[in-house]
Parts: structure tokens; sequence; C-alpha cells
């Protein structure tokens, strides 16, 4: 049996006004592609398909293109499931018409848990293998009440315990699979501590702070399916838990990983092996950093390799005195050059010392902070404590309103 693994889509996403669609559309191409090549019996989503709750509809009408290609291919499987980023009802809405077409989706967790566990079959609907689709487990799936006056701190172990409790219950659900010798898969979309961040992951609850290990899954399972963290990577050196990553990069951040898929094939009595497929960018992400004259060599001198899109640009240009003007300067510049578009400019002052520059040296662009960086910065001028109770309360509340705008 052969799985396909790939998470974190972001199907509408997109850096202000350039939209990622030709990318996506691109990777899907491939993807269509590999899974017939290939002959994969099983295709697993493990979370962000879209990059908001309400995606554009031509991100919706690309998702549904991708699922009729795999109904009128022959792979048999197709289980997704949700992630931070999905709208668990956009998801779930068409559940049930989906899996007359043998197509599994689990946008969120189930109320009972047998109802994650999901029986791959073949052509013949004999049963070849079985996936734990865990979704992103959110905070009220995982603490059935709220305890008044609870800390930070004991909350996210009481989240954390929540967690390795919900993988071992699966385990225990699919154990009779095993039991018959067929290859046990779960999924998740979460933070595993070890892992490397980029810069586009939102934070979700436990966030960094590192409660949740590999440890929490259980070794029944033969491989585990991640999503959430975009940069592909294999957890605590432990080669059957992976993050597959984003098929496109997702933040600038991201600019020199390589992009791929895996694929997962089970053998009986025999290791799993897994294999890595590239998928090459449709479309550069840049920076030219450097002073004005280095920027403008830059961008008059850049150019494309064969059948690329235009690249994307984000500029730092190093001044020594504030310059108005220096955004339209570099635009009008970029227009002479059909292989590239700017998306940002950016100043980096020289001069620290001079006071018009120190005015200017830390204010920080909008579009990198969140709420959690602005509110400290205000508690700060307010010269108050960052880790102050204030600070946690002011977390709960965003969490509390990250699950209004699910429900
Ligand atoms: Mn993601």
């Amino acid at each position: 049996m052969t799985i396909l693994h790939t998470a974190d889509w972001h199907l509408g996403q997109h850096f202000g006004d350039h939209d990622r669609r030709e990318e996506h559309q691109n990777f899907l191409n491939r993807l269509v592609g590999i899974i017939r090549e290939r002959k994969v019996d099983a295709v697993i989503h493990a979370g962000d398909v879209f990059d908001v709750f309400s995606p554009p509809k031509y991100a919706e009408e690309m998702y549904y293109n991708f699922l009729r290609e795999m109904v009128l291919s022959e792979c048999n499987n197709i289980v997704i499931t949700g992630g931070n980023h999905d709208s668990a009802a956009t998801l779930n809405a068409p559940a049930k018409l989906l899996k007359s077409l043998n197509i599994h989706i689990i946008g969120c967790a189930t109320d009972n848990i047998s109802d994650q566990i999901i029986e791959l079959v073949d052509s013949d609907g004999k049963v070849i293998g079985a996936v734990a689709a865990v979704p992103f487990l959110r905070d009220k799936d995982l603490l059935r009440e709220a305890i008044s006056g609870e800390s930070y701190d004991d909350r996210t172990k009481r989240i954390a315990g929540g967690i390795h409790a919900h993988y071992e219950r699966s385990r225990d659900e699919i154990l009779t699979y095993k039991q018959q010798g067929l290859p046990v898969i779960a999924t998740g979309h979460l933070f595993v501590s070890g892992g490397t961040t980029s810069d586009s992951e939102k934070d979700i609850h436990i966030g960094n702070i590192g409660q949740i290990g590999a440890e929490i899954f259980p070794i029944e399972f033969d491989y585990i399916a991640l999503g959430h963290l975009h940069r592909p990577q294999i957890v605590n050196k432990q080669s059957r838990i992976r993050y597959s990553g984003s098929p496109i990069p997702l933040s600038f951040s991201e600019i020199t990983d390589k992009k791929q898929i895996l694929l997962v094939e089970f053998q009986p009595y025999q290791e799993i092996k897994i294999e890595t497929i590239e998928i090459p960018k449709l479309r550069q992400l840049i920076r030219f950093q450097g002073d004005f004259e280095a920027i403008i060599a830059a961008i008059s001198g850049f150019s494309l390799s064969e059948g690329e899109l235009p690249a994307l640009v984000e500029v730092i240009i190093e001044l020594d005195a504030f310059n108005p003007d220096m955004d339209r300067q570099v635009r009008e510049l970029a227009e002479g050059n059909p292989n590239l578009e700017i998306f940002k400019v950016r100043p980096k002052y020289l001069d620290r010392f001079s006071s018009i520059t120190e005015q200017f040296q830390n204010i920080p662009d909008l579009d990198d902070l969140n709420p959690i960086d602005v509110f400290s910065k205000k508690m700060e001028s307010l010269g108050m404590d960052e880790n102050s109770e204030l600070m946690e309360t002011f977390r709960q509340l965003l969490e509390y309103k990250h699950q209004q705008e699910i429900i």
C-alpha cells in the first residue's frame, strides 16, 4: 500500500494584491499527475486546506476540481482533516456527499472518536489499512469545563494531557486493524516540540512552549502524517513522524526551503519506505537587500529560468537618512523589468545614532505584528510586566474569539 502525505496547502493565500492562484493550480496539477503515475492508494491531507475561514470562491473551486480528479483516478481513498486555518463548518458541509465518493472529511474532532477512524480499501472494497484521522484539536475539544482561577500554565498542561489522551483513545480504536497485520496511520495538526517554525504558521493554543513531544504518538502507529509546520521535517529523528510541509512557500522566511510531498510505502513485515518528491516553484520569492545602487543593479539585472512566473520581490533598502520617496523610486525602476514584481519595500536605516533615523529605525511593519505583539508593546509602554495575569487573560480572550469564529 502506498499513501501520499501532504498538508498546509493554504488555498486562497495571498501577499497583498498578489494571489497565489497559479502556483496552487500548478501544484495541484502536479499532485494529480503523481497520484496517477505512482498508483497511490490513499491521499492523506494533514490540515490547512484553506488559508482563511471564508476562502475566496476560486480557492473552493480549485479544491473541488481536485476532488473530482481524485474520483476519476484509480486512487480509492482520500482523507482530509481540518487545520487551525480551516473552518470546520466549511470543510464539513459537503462531508456526507463526499463520503459516498470515498472521500473522507474530518473538519473537527467528532463526538465519538470511532467516527475519526477511516478504513482504507482497494478497488474491490477490501480493507488494506486504517487511518486515525485526527484534525486540529481545539481547546473546547480537549477541556470539558473551564476551571475558574486556573493559571495559563495549568491550563496548557491540561490541554497537552487532553491531546495525549486523544491519541491513546485513537490507538485503542485502531488496534483491531493492527492485529490483522494492516498498516495503521495517524494524522495530526499541531506543533510538536523540536520542530522548526517559519513566519507563516499562526500560533495555536499551546504555541511553541514545548508541552507536546513525539512520545504522545503511540508506537502502534506505523506512520504519523503531520501538518502545521510549513518546513518539511522529521520529528525527533523518528522517521515515521513527519511534517510534509507546505507545497508552496507561504512566507519570505521559507524562500530557501525545498517544498515537497511524501510517498510512504507499506509492505508486510518490512520497514516503511519513504520517498520525498520535490515540488518545483513556479514563482520565486526573493529578497534584495543593499544600498540604493545595489538595489538598482539587482532589479535591472534579474532574469528568470524558462516557464517561471515573474518573481515576487521584497526589497530591503539600506539608507542613512529618511527617504519618503524610496517606495515609489523602487517600484518605478521595477516596472522596467518584466521578470519581477515588487511585493514590499522596507527601509533599513544604517546610522542608528542620528535623531531622525532613530525615530524610524525601530518602527515595525504592521504586517509583521500579531495581536499578542501589539498588546505586549502596549503593556511595555505602560511599564507593566509582560508575564502578568493580564497577558494570560488576553491570550485566553484571543483563543475564545478564535473559537467563536470557528463555530
Ligand atoms: Mn498551516
